[in-house]
C-alpha cells in the first residue's frame, strides 16, 4: 500500500547492464535517466540517498559474445565495463558506486546469500534431463538455446525467456529448440540443478504485490498480475557453466548460479563495496581531520569513527528501495529477487519497481545485433557536449506507460525550439538586459503590478508541482512542468517589454528583470536533476553556489547588487546537417542488415562436390579494360586466362575505373557458357566479392601463381 511514511533514506537500484556491448540511447531512457533523475532530486532535498550501479558480467550473453572474438570471458566484460562505466560518467549518471559482477566481493555475497537458503533448506533439489549439445560437450541453457515461445510463438525465444512476452522460460518449454552454439537440435541429457521453489512463495507473492502494492505502475502491476494468475513453478538458479559465481556446494563441481539469481544481488554486494571504501576513505581522513565529518552517518552513537553500515541501506525498515528497470526485467525485480530477499528473512523489500517500456528508434526495435541503436560514446563524438539535450529529448519522450520512438528530427526539434528557443531564449535576454541596464548587477525589486505578483505566486508553486511528479516517477510530467517555470520567464518578458520602457518606466525594469533573474535561479534547482550539466552552466552565468530543492520557490534568491557572471548561451541550434548525418548513418546500418538478411542468413542450398568439380576457375590477369557505351556497370574487359586471351563483360564499372585495373590479378570462372551482352560476347565470369552494403572488390591470390592456375 502506497504510504506517505517519511524514509530515513533511500536505495535507488538501475539494472545492472550486460557487459557485452556499449549502451544506447534505450538503455538511457528506459532505466538510467530515470534513476538519475530521481537520485539527484532526492539528494537536492536533502535525503541519504544510495545509488547503486553496475556491470552484470556473467551469464550466457556474455560467454557467447566471448566466443564470438575468440576471447575469454573475463577479456570481454573488461572491455565492455570501461567503456560503460565511462558512457555512464559522461552522461552525468551520478553513480554512487558502479561495480561489476566479476568482483570477489559479490562472488562472495551471491554465494553466501545461496548458501543460507540452502541451510534454510528453501532450495528443491531435482535431478532432470537438460538440453544438451553434443558437439560443443555443453548442457544449453539461456541464451546458449533459441526456440519458440510456448506463450507467444516468438521463434527467437531463448532458454531463460522471450523478449518478446516478457515470459520467464525453461530452456525445456522451447518447441524446436536449437543449439545457438552448434545450431544442432539438442540432446536431453541428466543433470542437478538447485531450484527455488517459487511457487511456494505464490501466496506471499500475491499479497505483497497485488493488495499492498496496487500503487505500482500499471504496465509494472499488470505483468505481475499476469504471471501470478498463471501460477509460478520452481525456477533452476544452477547452471552447468563454467563462467559465474560458482555454487558453494561440494556436490554441484562445475556449476554456477544462475545469472538472473546473482545479477540482483549485485546491487548488494556493490552497497559493500561502497561501504567499505567510504570507512576506508574516513578512516584515512579521521587520521588527519581533528573531527569526523558531521556528514559521515554513525550506527550507533558511541562509536569514535563514522561508520558507513551496507545493512542500513539493505535491512532497514527506514530505507525505501526503488528498483530502475526496463520492462524485460520486471519478473525478476518484482517476483525472483523479492522472492530470494523475503526467503532469506533479513532484507527489505523494494518499495517500488518503475519499470520504463521499450525505446524505439526510427520506428524500429532498438537491437544491438543489428547495430540499430545510438550508442551513447558515439553520440558524444558526434554532438559534443550536448549530454543535456539527449537527456532531455529522451526523458521528454520517455517510454514511462507505452514503448516510444526515438526520431532525430524530434531530437533537433526538442533543441530547438524548447531548449534554445524557451529555456535558453530567456535566461539569455533576461541576462543581456540585465547587464545592459545594470553592468550585470542584480536591480532591486522596485514597484510590483498585479501581473508581477501573479508571477511571484505562480513560481512558488512550481516546486511542489515538480515534486509531486518525481515521487510518483512521472519523469516527463515533471519535466514539461520545468519548462514550464521557463514558458512562465520567457511569457512574462514578452508581456513586459522590459526594452520598450527602460527610459520611460525604469523602475518597472527593475522588477521585471528582477523577478526574472530569480525565475532563473529557481530554473537552477529544478532544472538540475534533468539537465545537470545546463545546471552547472547557469550557476556560473548567475554566479551564485549550487542550491538545494529548499531554496525552490523563493523569489528572493539573488539579492539587490548581486554581480552576475558572464552570459553564455545555455543551447545552440543543431542544424539539419547534423541530422541528416545521422539519418544517413541509419539508412546504412539498414542497407547493411537487409544485405546481411538476404546474404548472410541464409545460406544457400548445400550442393554436391561433384556439382562443384565442374567449375573451371582459373587465375586470371585484366590486359586491357574500357566502359561499355551507354551502360553504367558495365566493362568488357580482355582476360589473359593463361590458356587464352579471352573478352569478358563484367558489372564492375561503378567501382572501377578500366585505366586502373590494367594488370589486376582476377580470379575467373572459364567454363560458364559464353553470353552476348550489349552485342558483345562474354566468355566467362571475373569472381567479385560483395559486402553488405553491395560493394565490390575483385578475389585475388595471395601469392604470385602464373595466369592459367587451377582454383579448387
Ligand atoms: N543484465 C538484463 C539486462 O541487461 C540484466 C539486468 C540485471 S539487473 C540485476 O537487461
Ligand atoms: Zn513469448
Amino acid at each position: 500500500m502506497k504510504t506517505d511514511k517519511k524514509f530515513k533514506r533511500y536505495t535507488v537500484t538501475s539494472a545492472l547492464p550486460y557487459a557485452n556491448g556499449p549502451v544506447h540511447i534505450g538503455h538511457l531512457a528506459g532505466v538510467y535517466i530515470p534513476a538519475d533523475i530521481y537520485s539527484r532530486y532526492l539528494r537536492s532535498k536533502g535525503e541519504d540517498v544510495l545509488f547503486v550501479g553496475g556491470s552484470d558480467e556473467h551469464g550466457v550473453p556474455i560467454t557467447i559474445k566471448a566466443k564470438q572474438e575468440g576471447v575469454t570471458p573475463q577479456q570481454i566484460v573488461d572491455k565492455y565495463h570501461n567503456i560503460i562505466k565511462k558512457s555512464f560518467t559522461d552522461f552525468g549518471i551520478s553513480f554512487d558506486i558502479y561495480s561489476r559482477t566479476s568482483n570477489k566481493i559479490h562472488h562472495e555475497t551471491a554465494a553466501e546469500f545461496f548458501k543460507t537458503l540452502y541451510d534454510k533448506g528453501e532450495f528443491i533439489v531435482k535431478t532432470c534431463e537438460q538440453l544438451y549439445d553434443e558437439e560443443n560437450n555443453q548442457f544449453l541453457a539461456d541464451r546458449y538455446v533459441v526456440g519458440t515461445c510456448p506463450h507467444c510463438n516468438n521463434e527467437k525465444a531463448y532458454g531463460d525467456q522471450c523478449e518478446k512476452c516478457g515470459t520467464s522460460l525453461n530452456a525445456t518449454d522451447l518447441i524446436n529448440p536449437k543449439s545457438v552454439l552448434s545450431g544442432k537440435i539438442p540432446v536431453m541429457k541428466e543433470t542437478k540443478h538447485w531450484y527455488l521453489p517459487l511457487d511456494k512463495y505464490e501466496p506471499w507473492l500475491k499479497k505483497w504485490i497485488l493488495e499492498d502494492h496496487k500503487e505500482w505502475k500499471p504496465n509494472v502491476y499488470g505483468q505481475c498480475k499476469s504471471w501470478l494468475d498463471q501460477g509460478l513453478h520452481p525456477r533452476a538458479v544452477t547452471r552447468d557453466l563454467d563462467w559465474g559465481v560458482k555454487v558453494p556446494l561440494e556436490e554441484a563441481k562445475g556449476k554456477v548460479l544462475y545469472v538472473w539469481f546473482d545479477a540482483p544481488i549485485g546491487y548488494i554486494s556493490a552497497t559493500k563495496e561502497w561501504a567499505e571504501e567510504k570507512n576506508r576513505q574516513s578512516a584515512v581522513g579521521n587520521s588527519q581531520l581533528s573531527t569526523p565529518n558531521s556528514q559521515l552517518p554513525t550506527t550507533n552513537s558511541e562509536l569514535q569513527t563514522p561508520n558507513f553500515s551496507w545493512e542500513l541501506y539493505w535491512k532497514d525498515e527506514d530505507t525505501k528501495l526503488v528498483h530502475f528497470i526496463g520492462k524485460d526485467n520486471i519478473v525478476f525485480h518484482c517476483i525472483v529477487f523479492p522472492a530470494m530477499l523475503h526467503a532469506e528473512g533479513s532484507y527489505i523489500l523494494p518499495d517500488n519497481v518503475p519499470a520504463n517500456e521499450f525505446l524505439n528508434l526510427e520506428g524500429d526495435k532498438i537491437s544491438t545485433s543489428r547495430n540499430w541503436a545510438v550508442w551513447l560514446h558515439e553520440y558524444l563524438q558526434e554532438f559534443p557536449n550536448k549530454q543535456d539535450v539527449l537527456r532531455y529529448t529522451l526523458c521528454a519522450s520517455a517510454p514511462e506507460t507505452k514503448d516510444n520512438d526515438f526520431t532525430w528530427k524530434d531530437f533537433q526539434l526538442k533543441n530547438n525550439s524548447e531548449l534554445v528557443a524557451i529555456l535558453g531564449n530567456f535566461v539569455n535576454r533576461t541576462m543581456v538586459l540585465t547587464h545592459k541596464y545594470y553592468q550585470g548587477k542584480v536591480p532591486a525589486l522596485s514597484i510590483l503590478t498585479e501581473l508581477d505578483n501573479e508571477v511571484l505566486k505562480k513560481i512558488k508553486a512550481f516546486p511542489n508541482r515538480i515534486a509531486e511528479n518525481l515521487e510518483n516517477y512521472k519523469f516527463r510530467e515533471a519535466l514539461s512542468e520545468v519548462m514550464n517555470l521557463a514558458r512562465l520567464g520567457n511569457k512574462y518578458l514578452a508581456d513586459c517589454e522590459p526594452w520598450k520602457i527602460f527610459d520611460s518606466d525604469p523602475e518597472k525594469v527593475k522588477t521585471i528583470l528582477n523577478i526574472s533573474l530569480q525565475i532563473c535561479a529557481n530554473l537552477t534547482i529544478v532544472m538540475e536533476p534533468f539537465l545537470p550539466f545546463s545546471a552547472e552552466k547557469l550557476l556560473q552565468i548567475l554566479s551564485i553556489n549550487k542550491l538545494n530543492w529548499e531554496n525552490a520557490g523563493k523569489t528572493d534568491i539573488l539579492k539587490a547588487n548581486h554581480q552576475l557572471g558572464k552570459t553564455v548561451l545555455l543551447f545552440d541550434k543543431i542544424e539539419d546537417e547534423a541530422i541528416q548525418l545521422q539519418l544517413k548513418k541509419l539508412s546504412d546500418t539498414k542497407i547493411i542488415n537487409e544485405e546481411n538478411n538476404k546474404q548472410f542468413v541464409s545460406a544457400k542450398a548445400d550442393i554436391s562436390y561433384e556439382d562443384f568439380a565442374k567449375l573451371d576457375i582459373r587465375t586470371g590477369i585484366i590486359i586491357t579494360a574500357e566502359k561499355v557505351a551507354k551502360t553504367q556497370k558495365l566493362l568488357k574487359l580482355t582476360i589473359d586466362t593463361g590458356l587464352d586471351k579471352r573478352t569478358v563483360v563484367s558489372g564492375i564499372a561503378e567501382y572501377y575505373e578500366p585505366e586502373n585495373i590494367i594488370g589486376q590479378k582476377v580470379t575467373i570462372l572459364i567454363n560458364l557458357q559464353p553470353k552476348t551482352i550489349k552485342g558483345i560476347p562474354s566468355q566467362g565470369m571475373i569472381l567479385m566479392a560483395e559486402n553488405a552494403k553491395g560493394e565490390l572488390c575483385f578475389v585475388q591470390q595471395e601469392k604470385n601463381f602464373e595466369s592459367g592456375s587451377l582454383v579448387k
